[in-house]
């Protein structure tokens, strides 16, 4: 015992342990420690919030796993059969605990709060969704037709091809680029049906993310807000150009163009393509033509985000002018599409993505990697919306009947903002001036009211609208103006 004086307390514990295994068999042992195991198993579990009870849980059911055999013979077999079902009836906590409650999403949420008022008086003002003067949801009477036809035809569900419906591909890119565009002709255009406005974009993002590994995309400030999620979720990295000035309630023109020029070159610049959202306000030609000149100077790539063809000026070919001026100049770039809005298939998830190339050749390859990304993410595209955006743009007369109703539908949201801006002149005696509404376009009006006064809206009026003070304009009927415009001019001069 002498020889170990110099070891201290803890060298005693060692040696004591040391002689006593020598006396019990191994056999034993083991079990010994897998009782001690199993029990902090237990106390593991006894911690409810911690992440890392889950992982030693996980652990430990692991370890038994691999030490199945030796537990029929082992006298603490018995212990663990208890201690499990100690574990699964005692204590019951989710191995989801470690997940954490999300925020509502600020606009779709908006909609869930909507339903849940009770008050006659609502509205809501959230989601940009276009209602009748009934404030009904309306489905365009072309759609209808074009539904019937394809009843009809007792047409089959068969997947479509991962890219989408032929038919439908041709038509959506004939309609952005105009039908006789040489760059379709020649084959120059990429385009993959996608999960409406928000998948095109997100395949977009996964492939600038696959392709184009740091290349930063800008977008403006501000924009619609899943623009930021869908890049975060892609992981590609964003930042914002300027593009609304408050104090003129317009564009930042000079910003707008400042802040593209200081980007890294070869970024990519997110515009939209009309009726920008949430401001309703749009450059003009000529400053589209600007914009261009410095996406070309710095080689960066426009990517466009056209959700609302044909709803900004109720003309599909004019609100197209923008992409077709790039595209003119034979500028490469993305555009994504959606007829969630000007042709109400909101459920039906239509849209695409569309990349213009510099050659057919390039275009083949490009439409190939966007293939290979949908694939594992959703496999194919829904077919339904995808025949009804075909049989109408394929069917001159079906096609008229299209542009018909969509005059008719921007028509009610210009004479709605009319009538609001009326309202709001007439009974603020404040002298304010309220005709940036009337300079706005789309669906949408960018009130200026703040966070507190767009949370007044709300509580005290019960108007649902997004927090950054926008407002749908397709969601509200000539007979509510009146209402409306009281419950602005009261947020806005009596909440700060
Ligand atoms: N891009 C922009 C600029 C949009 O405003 C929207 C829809 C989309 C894409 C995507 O629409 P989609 O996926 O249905 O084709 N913005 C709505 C709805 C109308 C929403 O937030 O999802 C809005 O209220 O802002």
């Amino acid at each position: 015992m002498m020889r170990y004086n110099h070891l201290g307390h803890l060298g005693s514990i060692v040696v004591s342990f040391l002689t006593l295994a020598r006396l019990v068999p191994l056999h034993t042992w083991s079990c010994l420690f897998r009782g001690i195991k199993m029990a902090s198993a237990i106390l593991s579990f006894a911690c409810p919030s911690s992440a890392s009870a889950s992982v030693s849980v996980r652990d430990n059911f692991k370890g038994r796993t691999r030490l199945g055999c030796l537990q029929e013979r082992c006298p603490f077999s018995q212990a663990k059969q208890f201690g499990r079902v100690a574990m699964n009836v005692a204590v019951n906590v989710s191995r989801f605990e470690g997940i954490t409650m999300a925020p509502p999403d600020p606009i779709l949420g908006v909609t869930e709060s909507f339903r849940a008022d009770k008050d006659e008086k609502k509205l809501n003002l959230g989601v940009g969704a276009y209602r009748t003067e009934e404030l009904q949801p309306y489905v365009l009477q072309v759609v209808k037709k074009a539904e019937n036809l394809m009843l009809e035809r007792g047409e089959n569900k068969e997947y479509l091809p991962i890219e989408g419906l032929a038919a439908f591909n041709k038509a959506t890119a004939d309609l952005l680029l105009g039908a006789d565009n040489p760059l379709v002709k020649q084959e120059k255009v990429a385009t993959v049906q996608g999960l409406s406005g928000t998948g095109s974009l997100r395949l977009a993002a996964a492939l600038i993310e696959r392709y184009f590994p740091g290349a930063k995309v800008l977008i403006s400030s501000p924009t619609w807000g899943n623009h930021k999620n869908i890049f975060n979720d892609a992981k590609v990295p964003w930042s914002e150009y300027r593009y609304y000035d408050p104090k003129t309630v317009g564009l930042d023109f000079d910003g707008m163009i400042a802040d593209i020029k200081a980007a890294p070159g070869g970024s990519f610049i997110l515009l939209h393509g009309c009726a920008h959202n949430p401001t309703g306000i749009d450059p003009t030609l000529e400053q589209w033509e600007k914009i261009a000149d410095v996406i070309q100077e710095k080689n960066h790539i426009p990517f466009f985000d056209v959700a609302y063809q044909g709803f900004a000026s109720g003309s599909l070919d004019a609100d197209a002018s923008s992409v077709r001026l790039f595209a003119a100049r034979g500028m490469e770039l993305f555009v994504a599409q959606s007829y969630s809005k000007n042709l109400g298939l909101y459920a039906e998830r239509i849209g695409a993505i569309n990349v213009v190339c510099s050659s057919s050749d390039t275009a083949v390859r490009v439409k190939s990697q966007l293939k290979r990304l949908a694939r594992p993410m959703y496999s194919n595209p829904p077919v339904h919306g995808a025949r009804i955006v075909a049989n109408i743009v394929g069917d001159p007369v079906l096609f008229s009947e299209w542009k018909g109703e969509m005059e008719l539908m921007a028509g009610r949201i210009k004479d709605v903002r009319k009538r609001l801006y009326d309202n709001l002149s007439g009974k603020d005696k404040s002298g304010k001036d309220w005709s940036f509404i009337l300079r706005q376009i789309g669906m949408f009006s960018f009130t200026g009211l703040t966070k507190a006064q767009s949370e007044n809206m709300t509580n005290k009026w019960h108007i649902y609208m997004t927090k950054d003070g926008r407002i749908s304009l397709a969601g509200l009927s000539l007979a509510k103006c009146e209402y409306l415009a009281d419950a602005i001019v009261d947020s806005y001069h009596n909440v700060n």
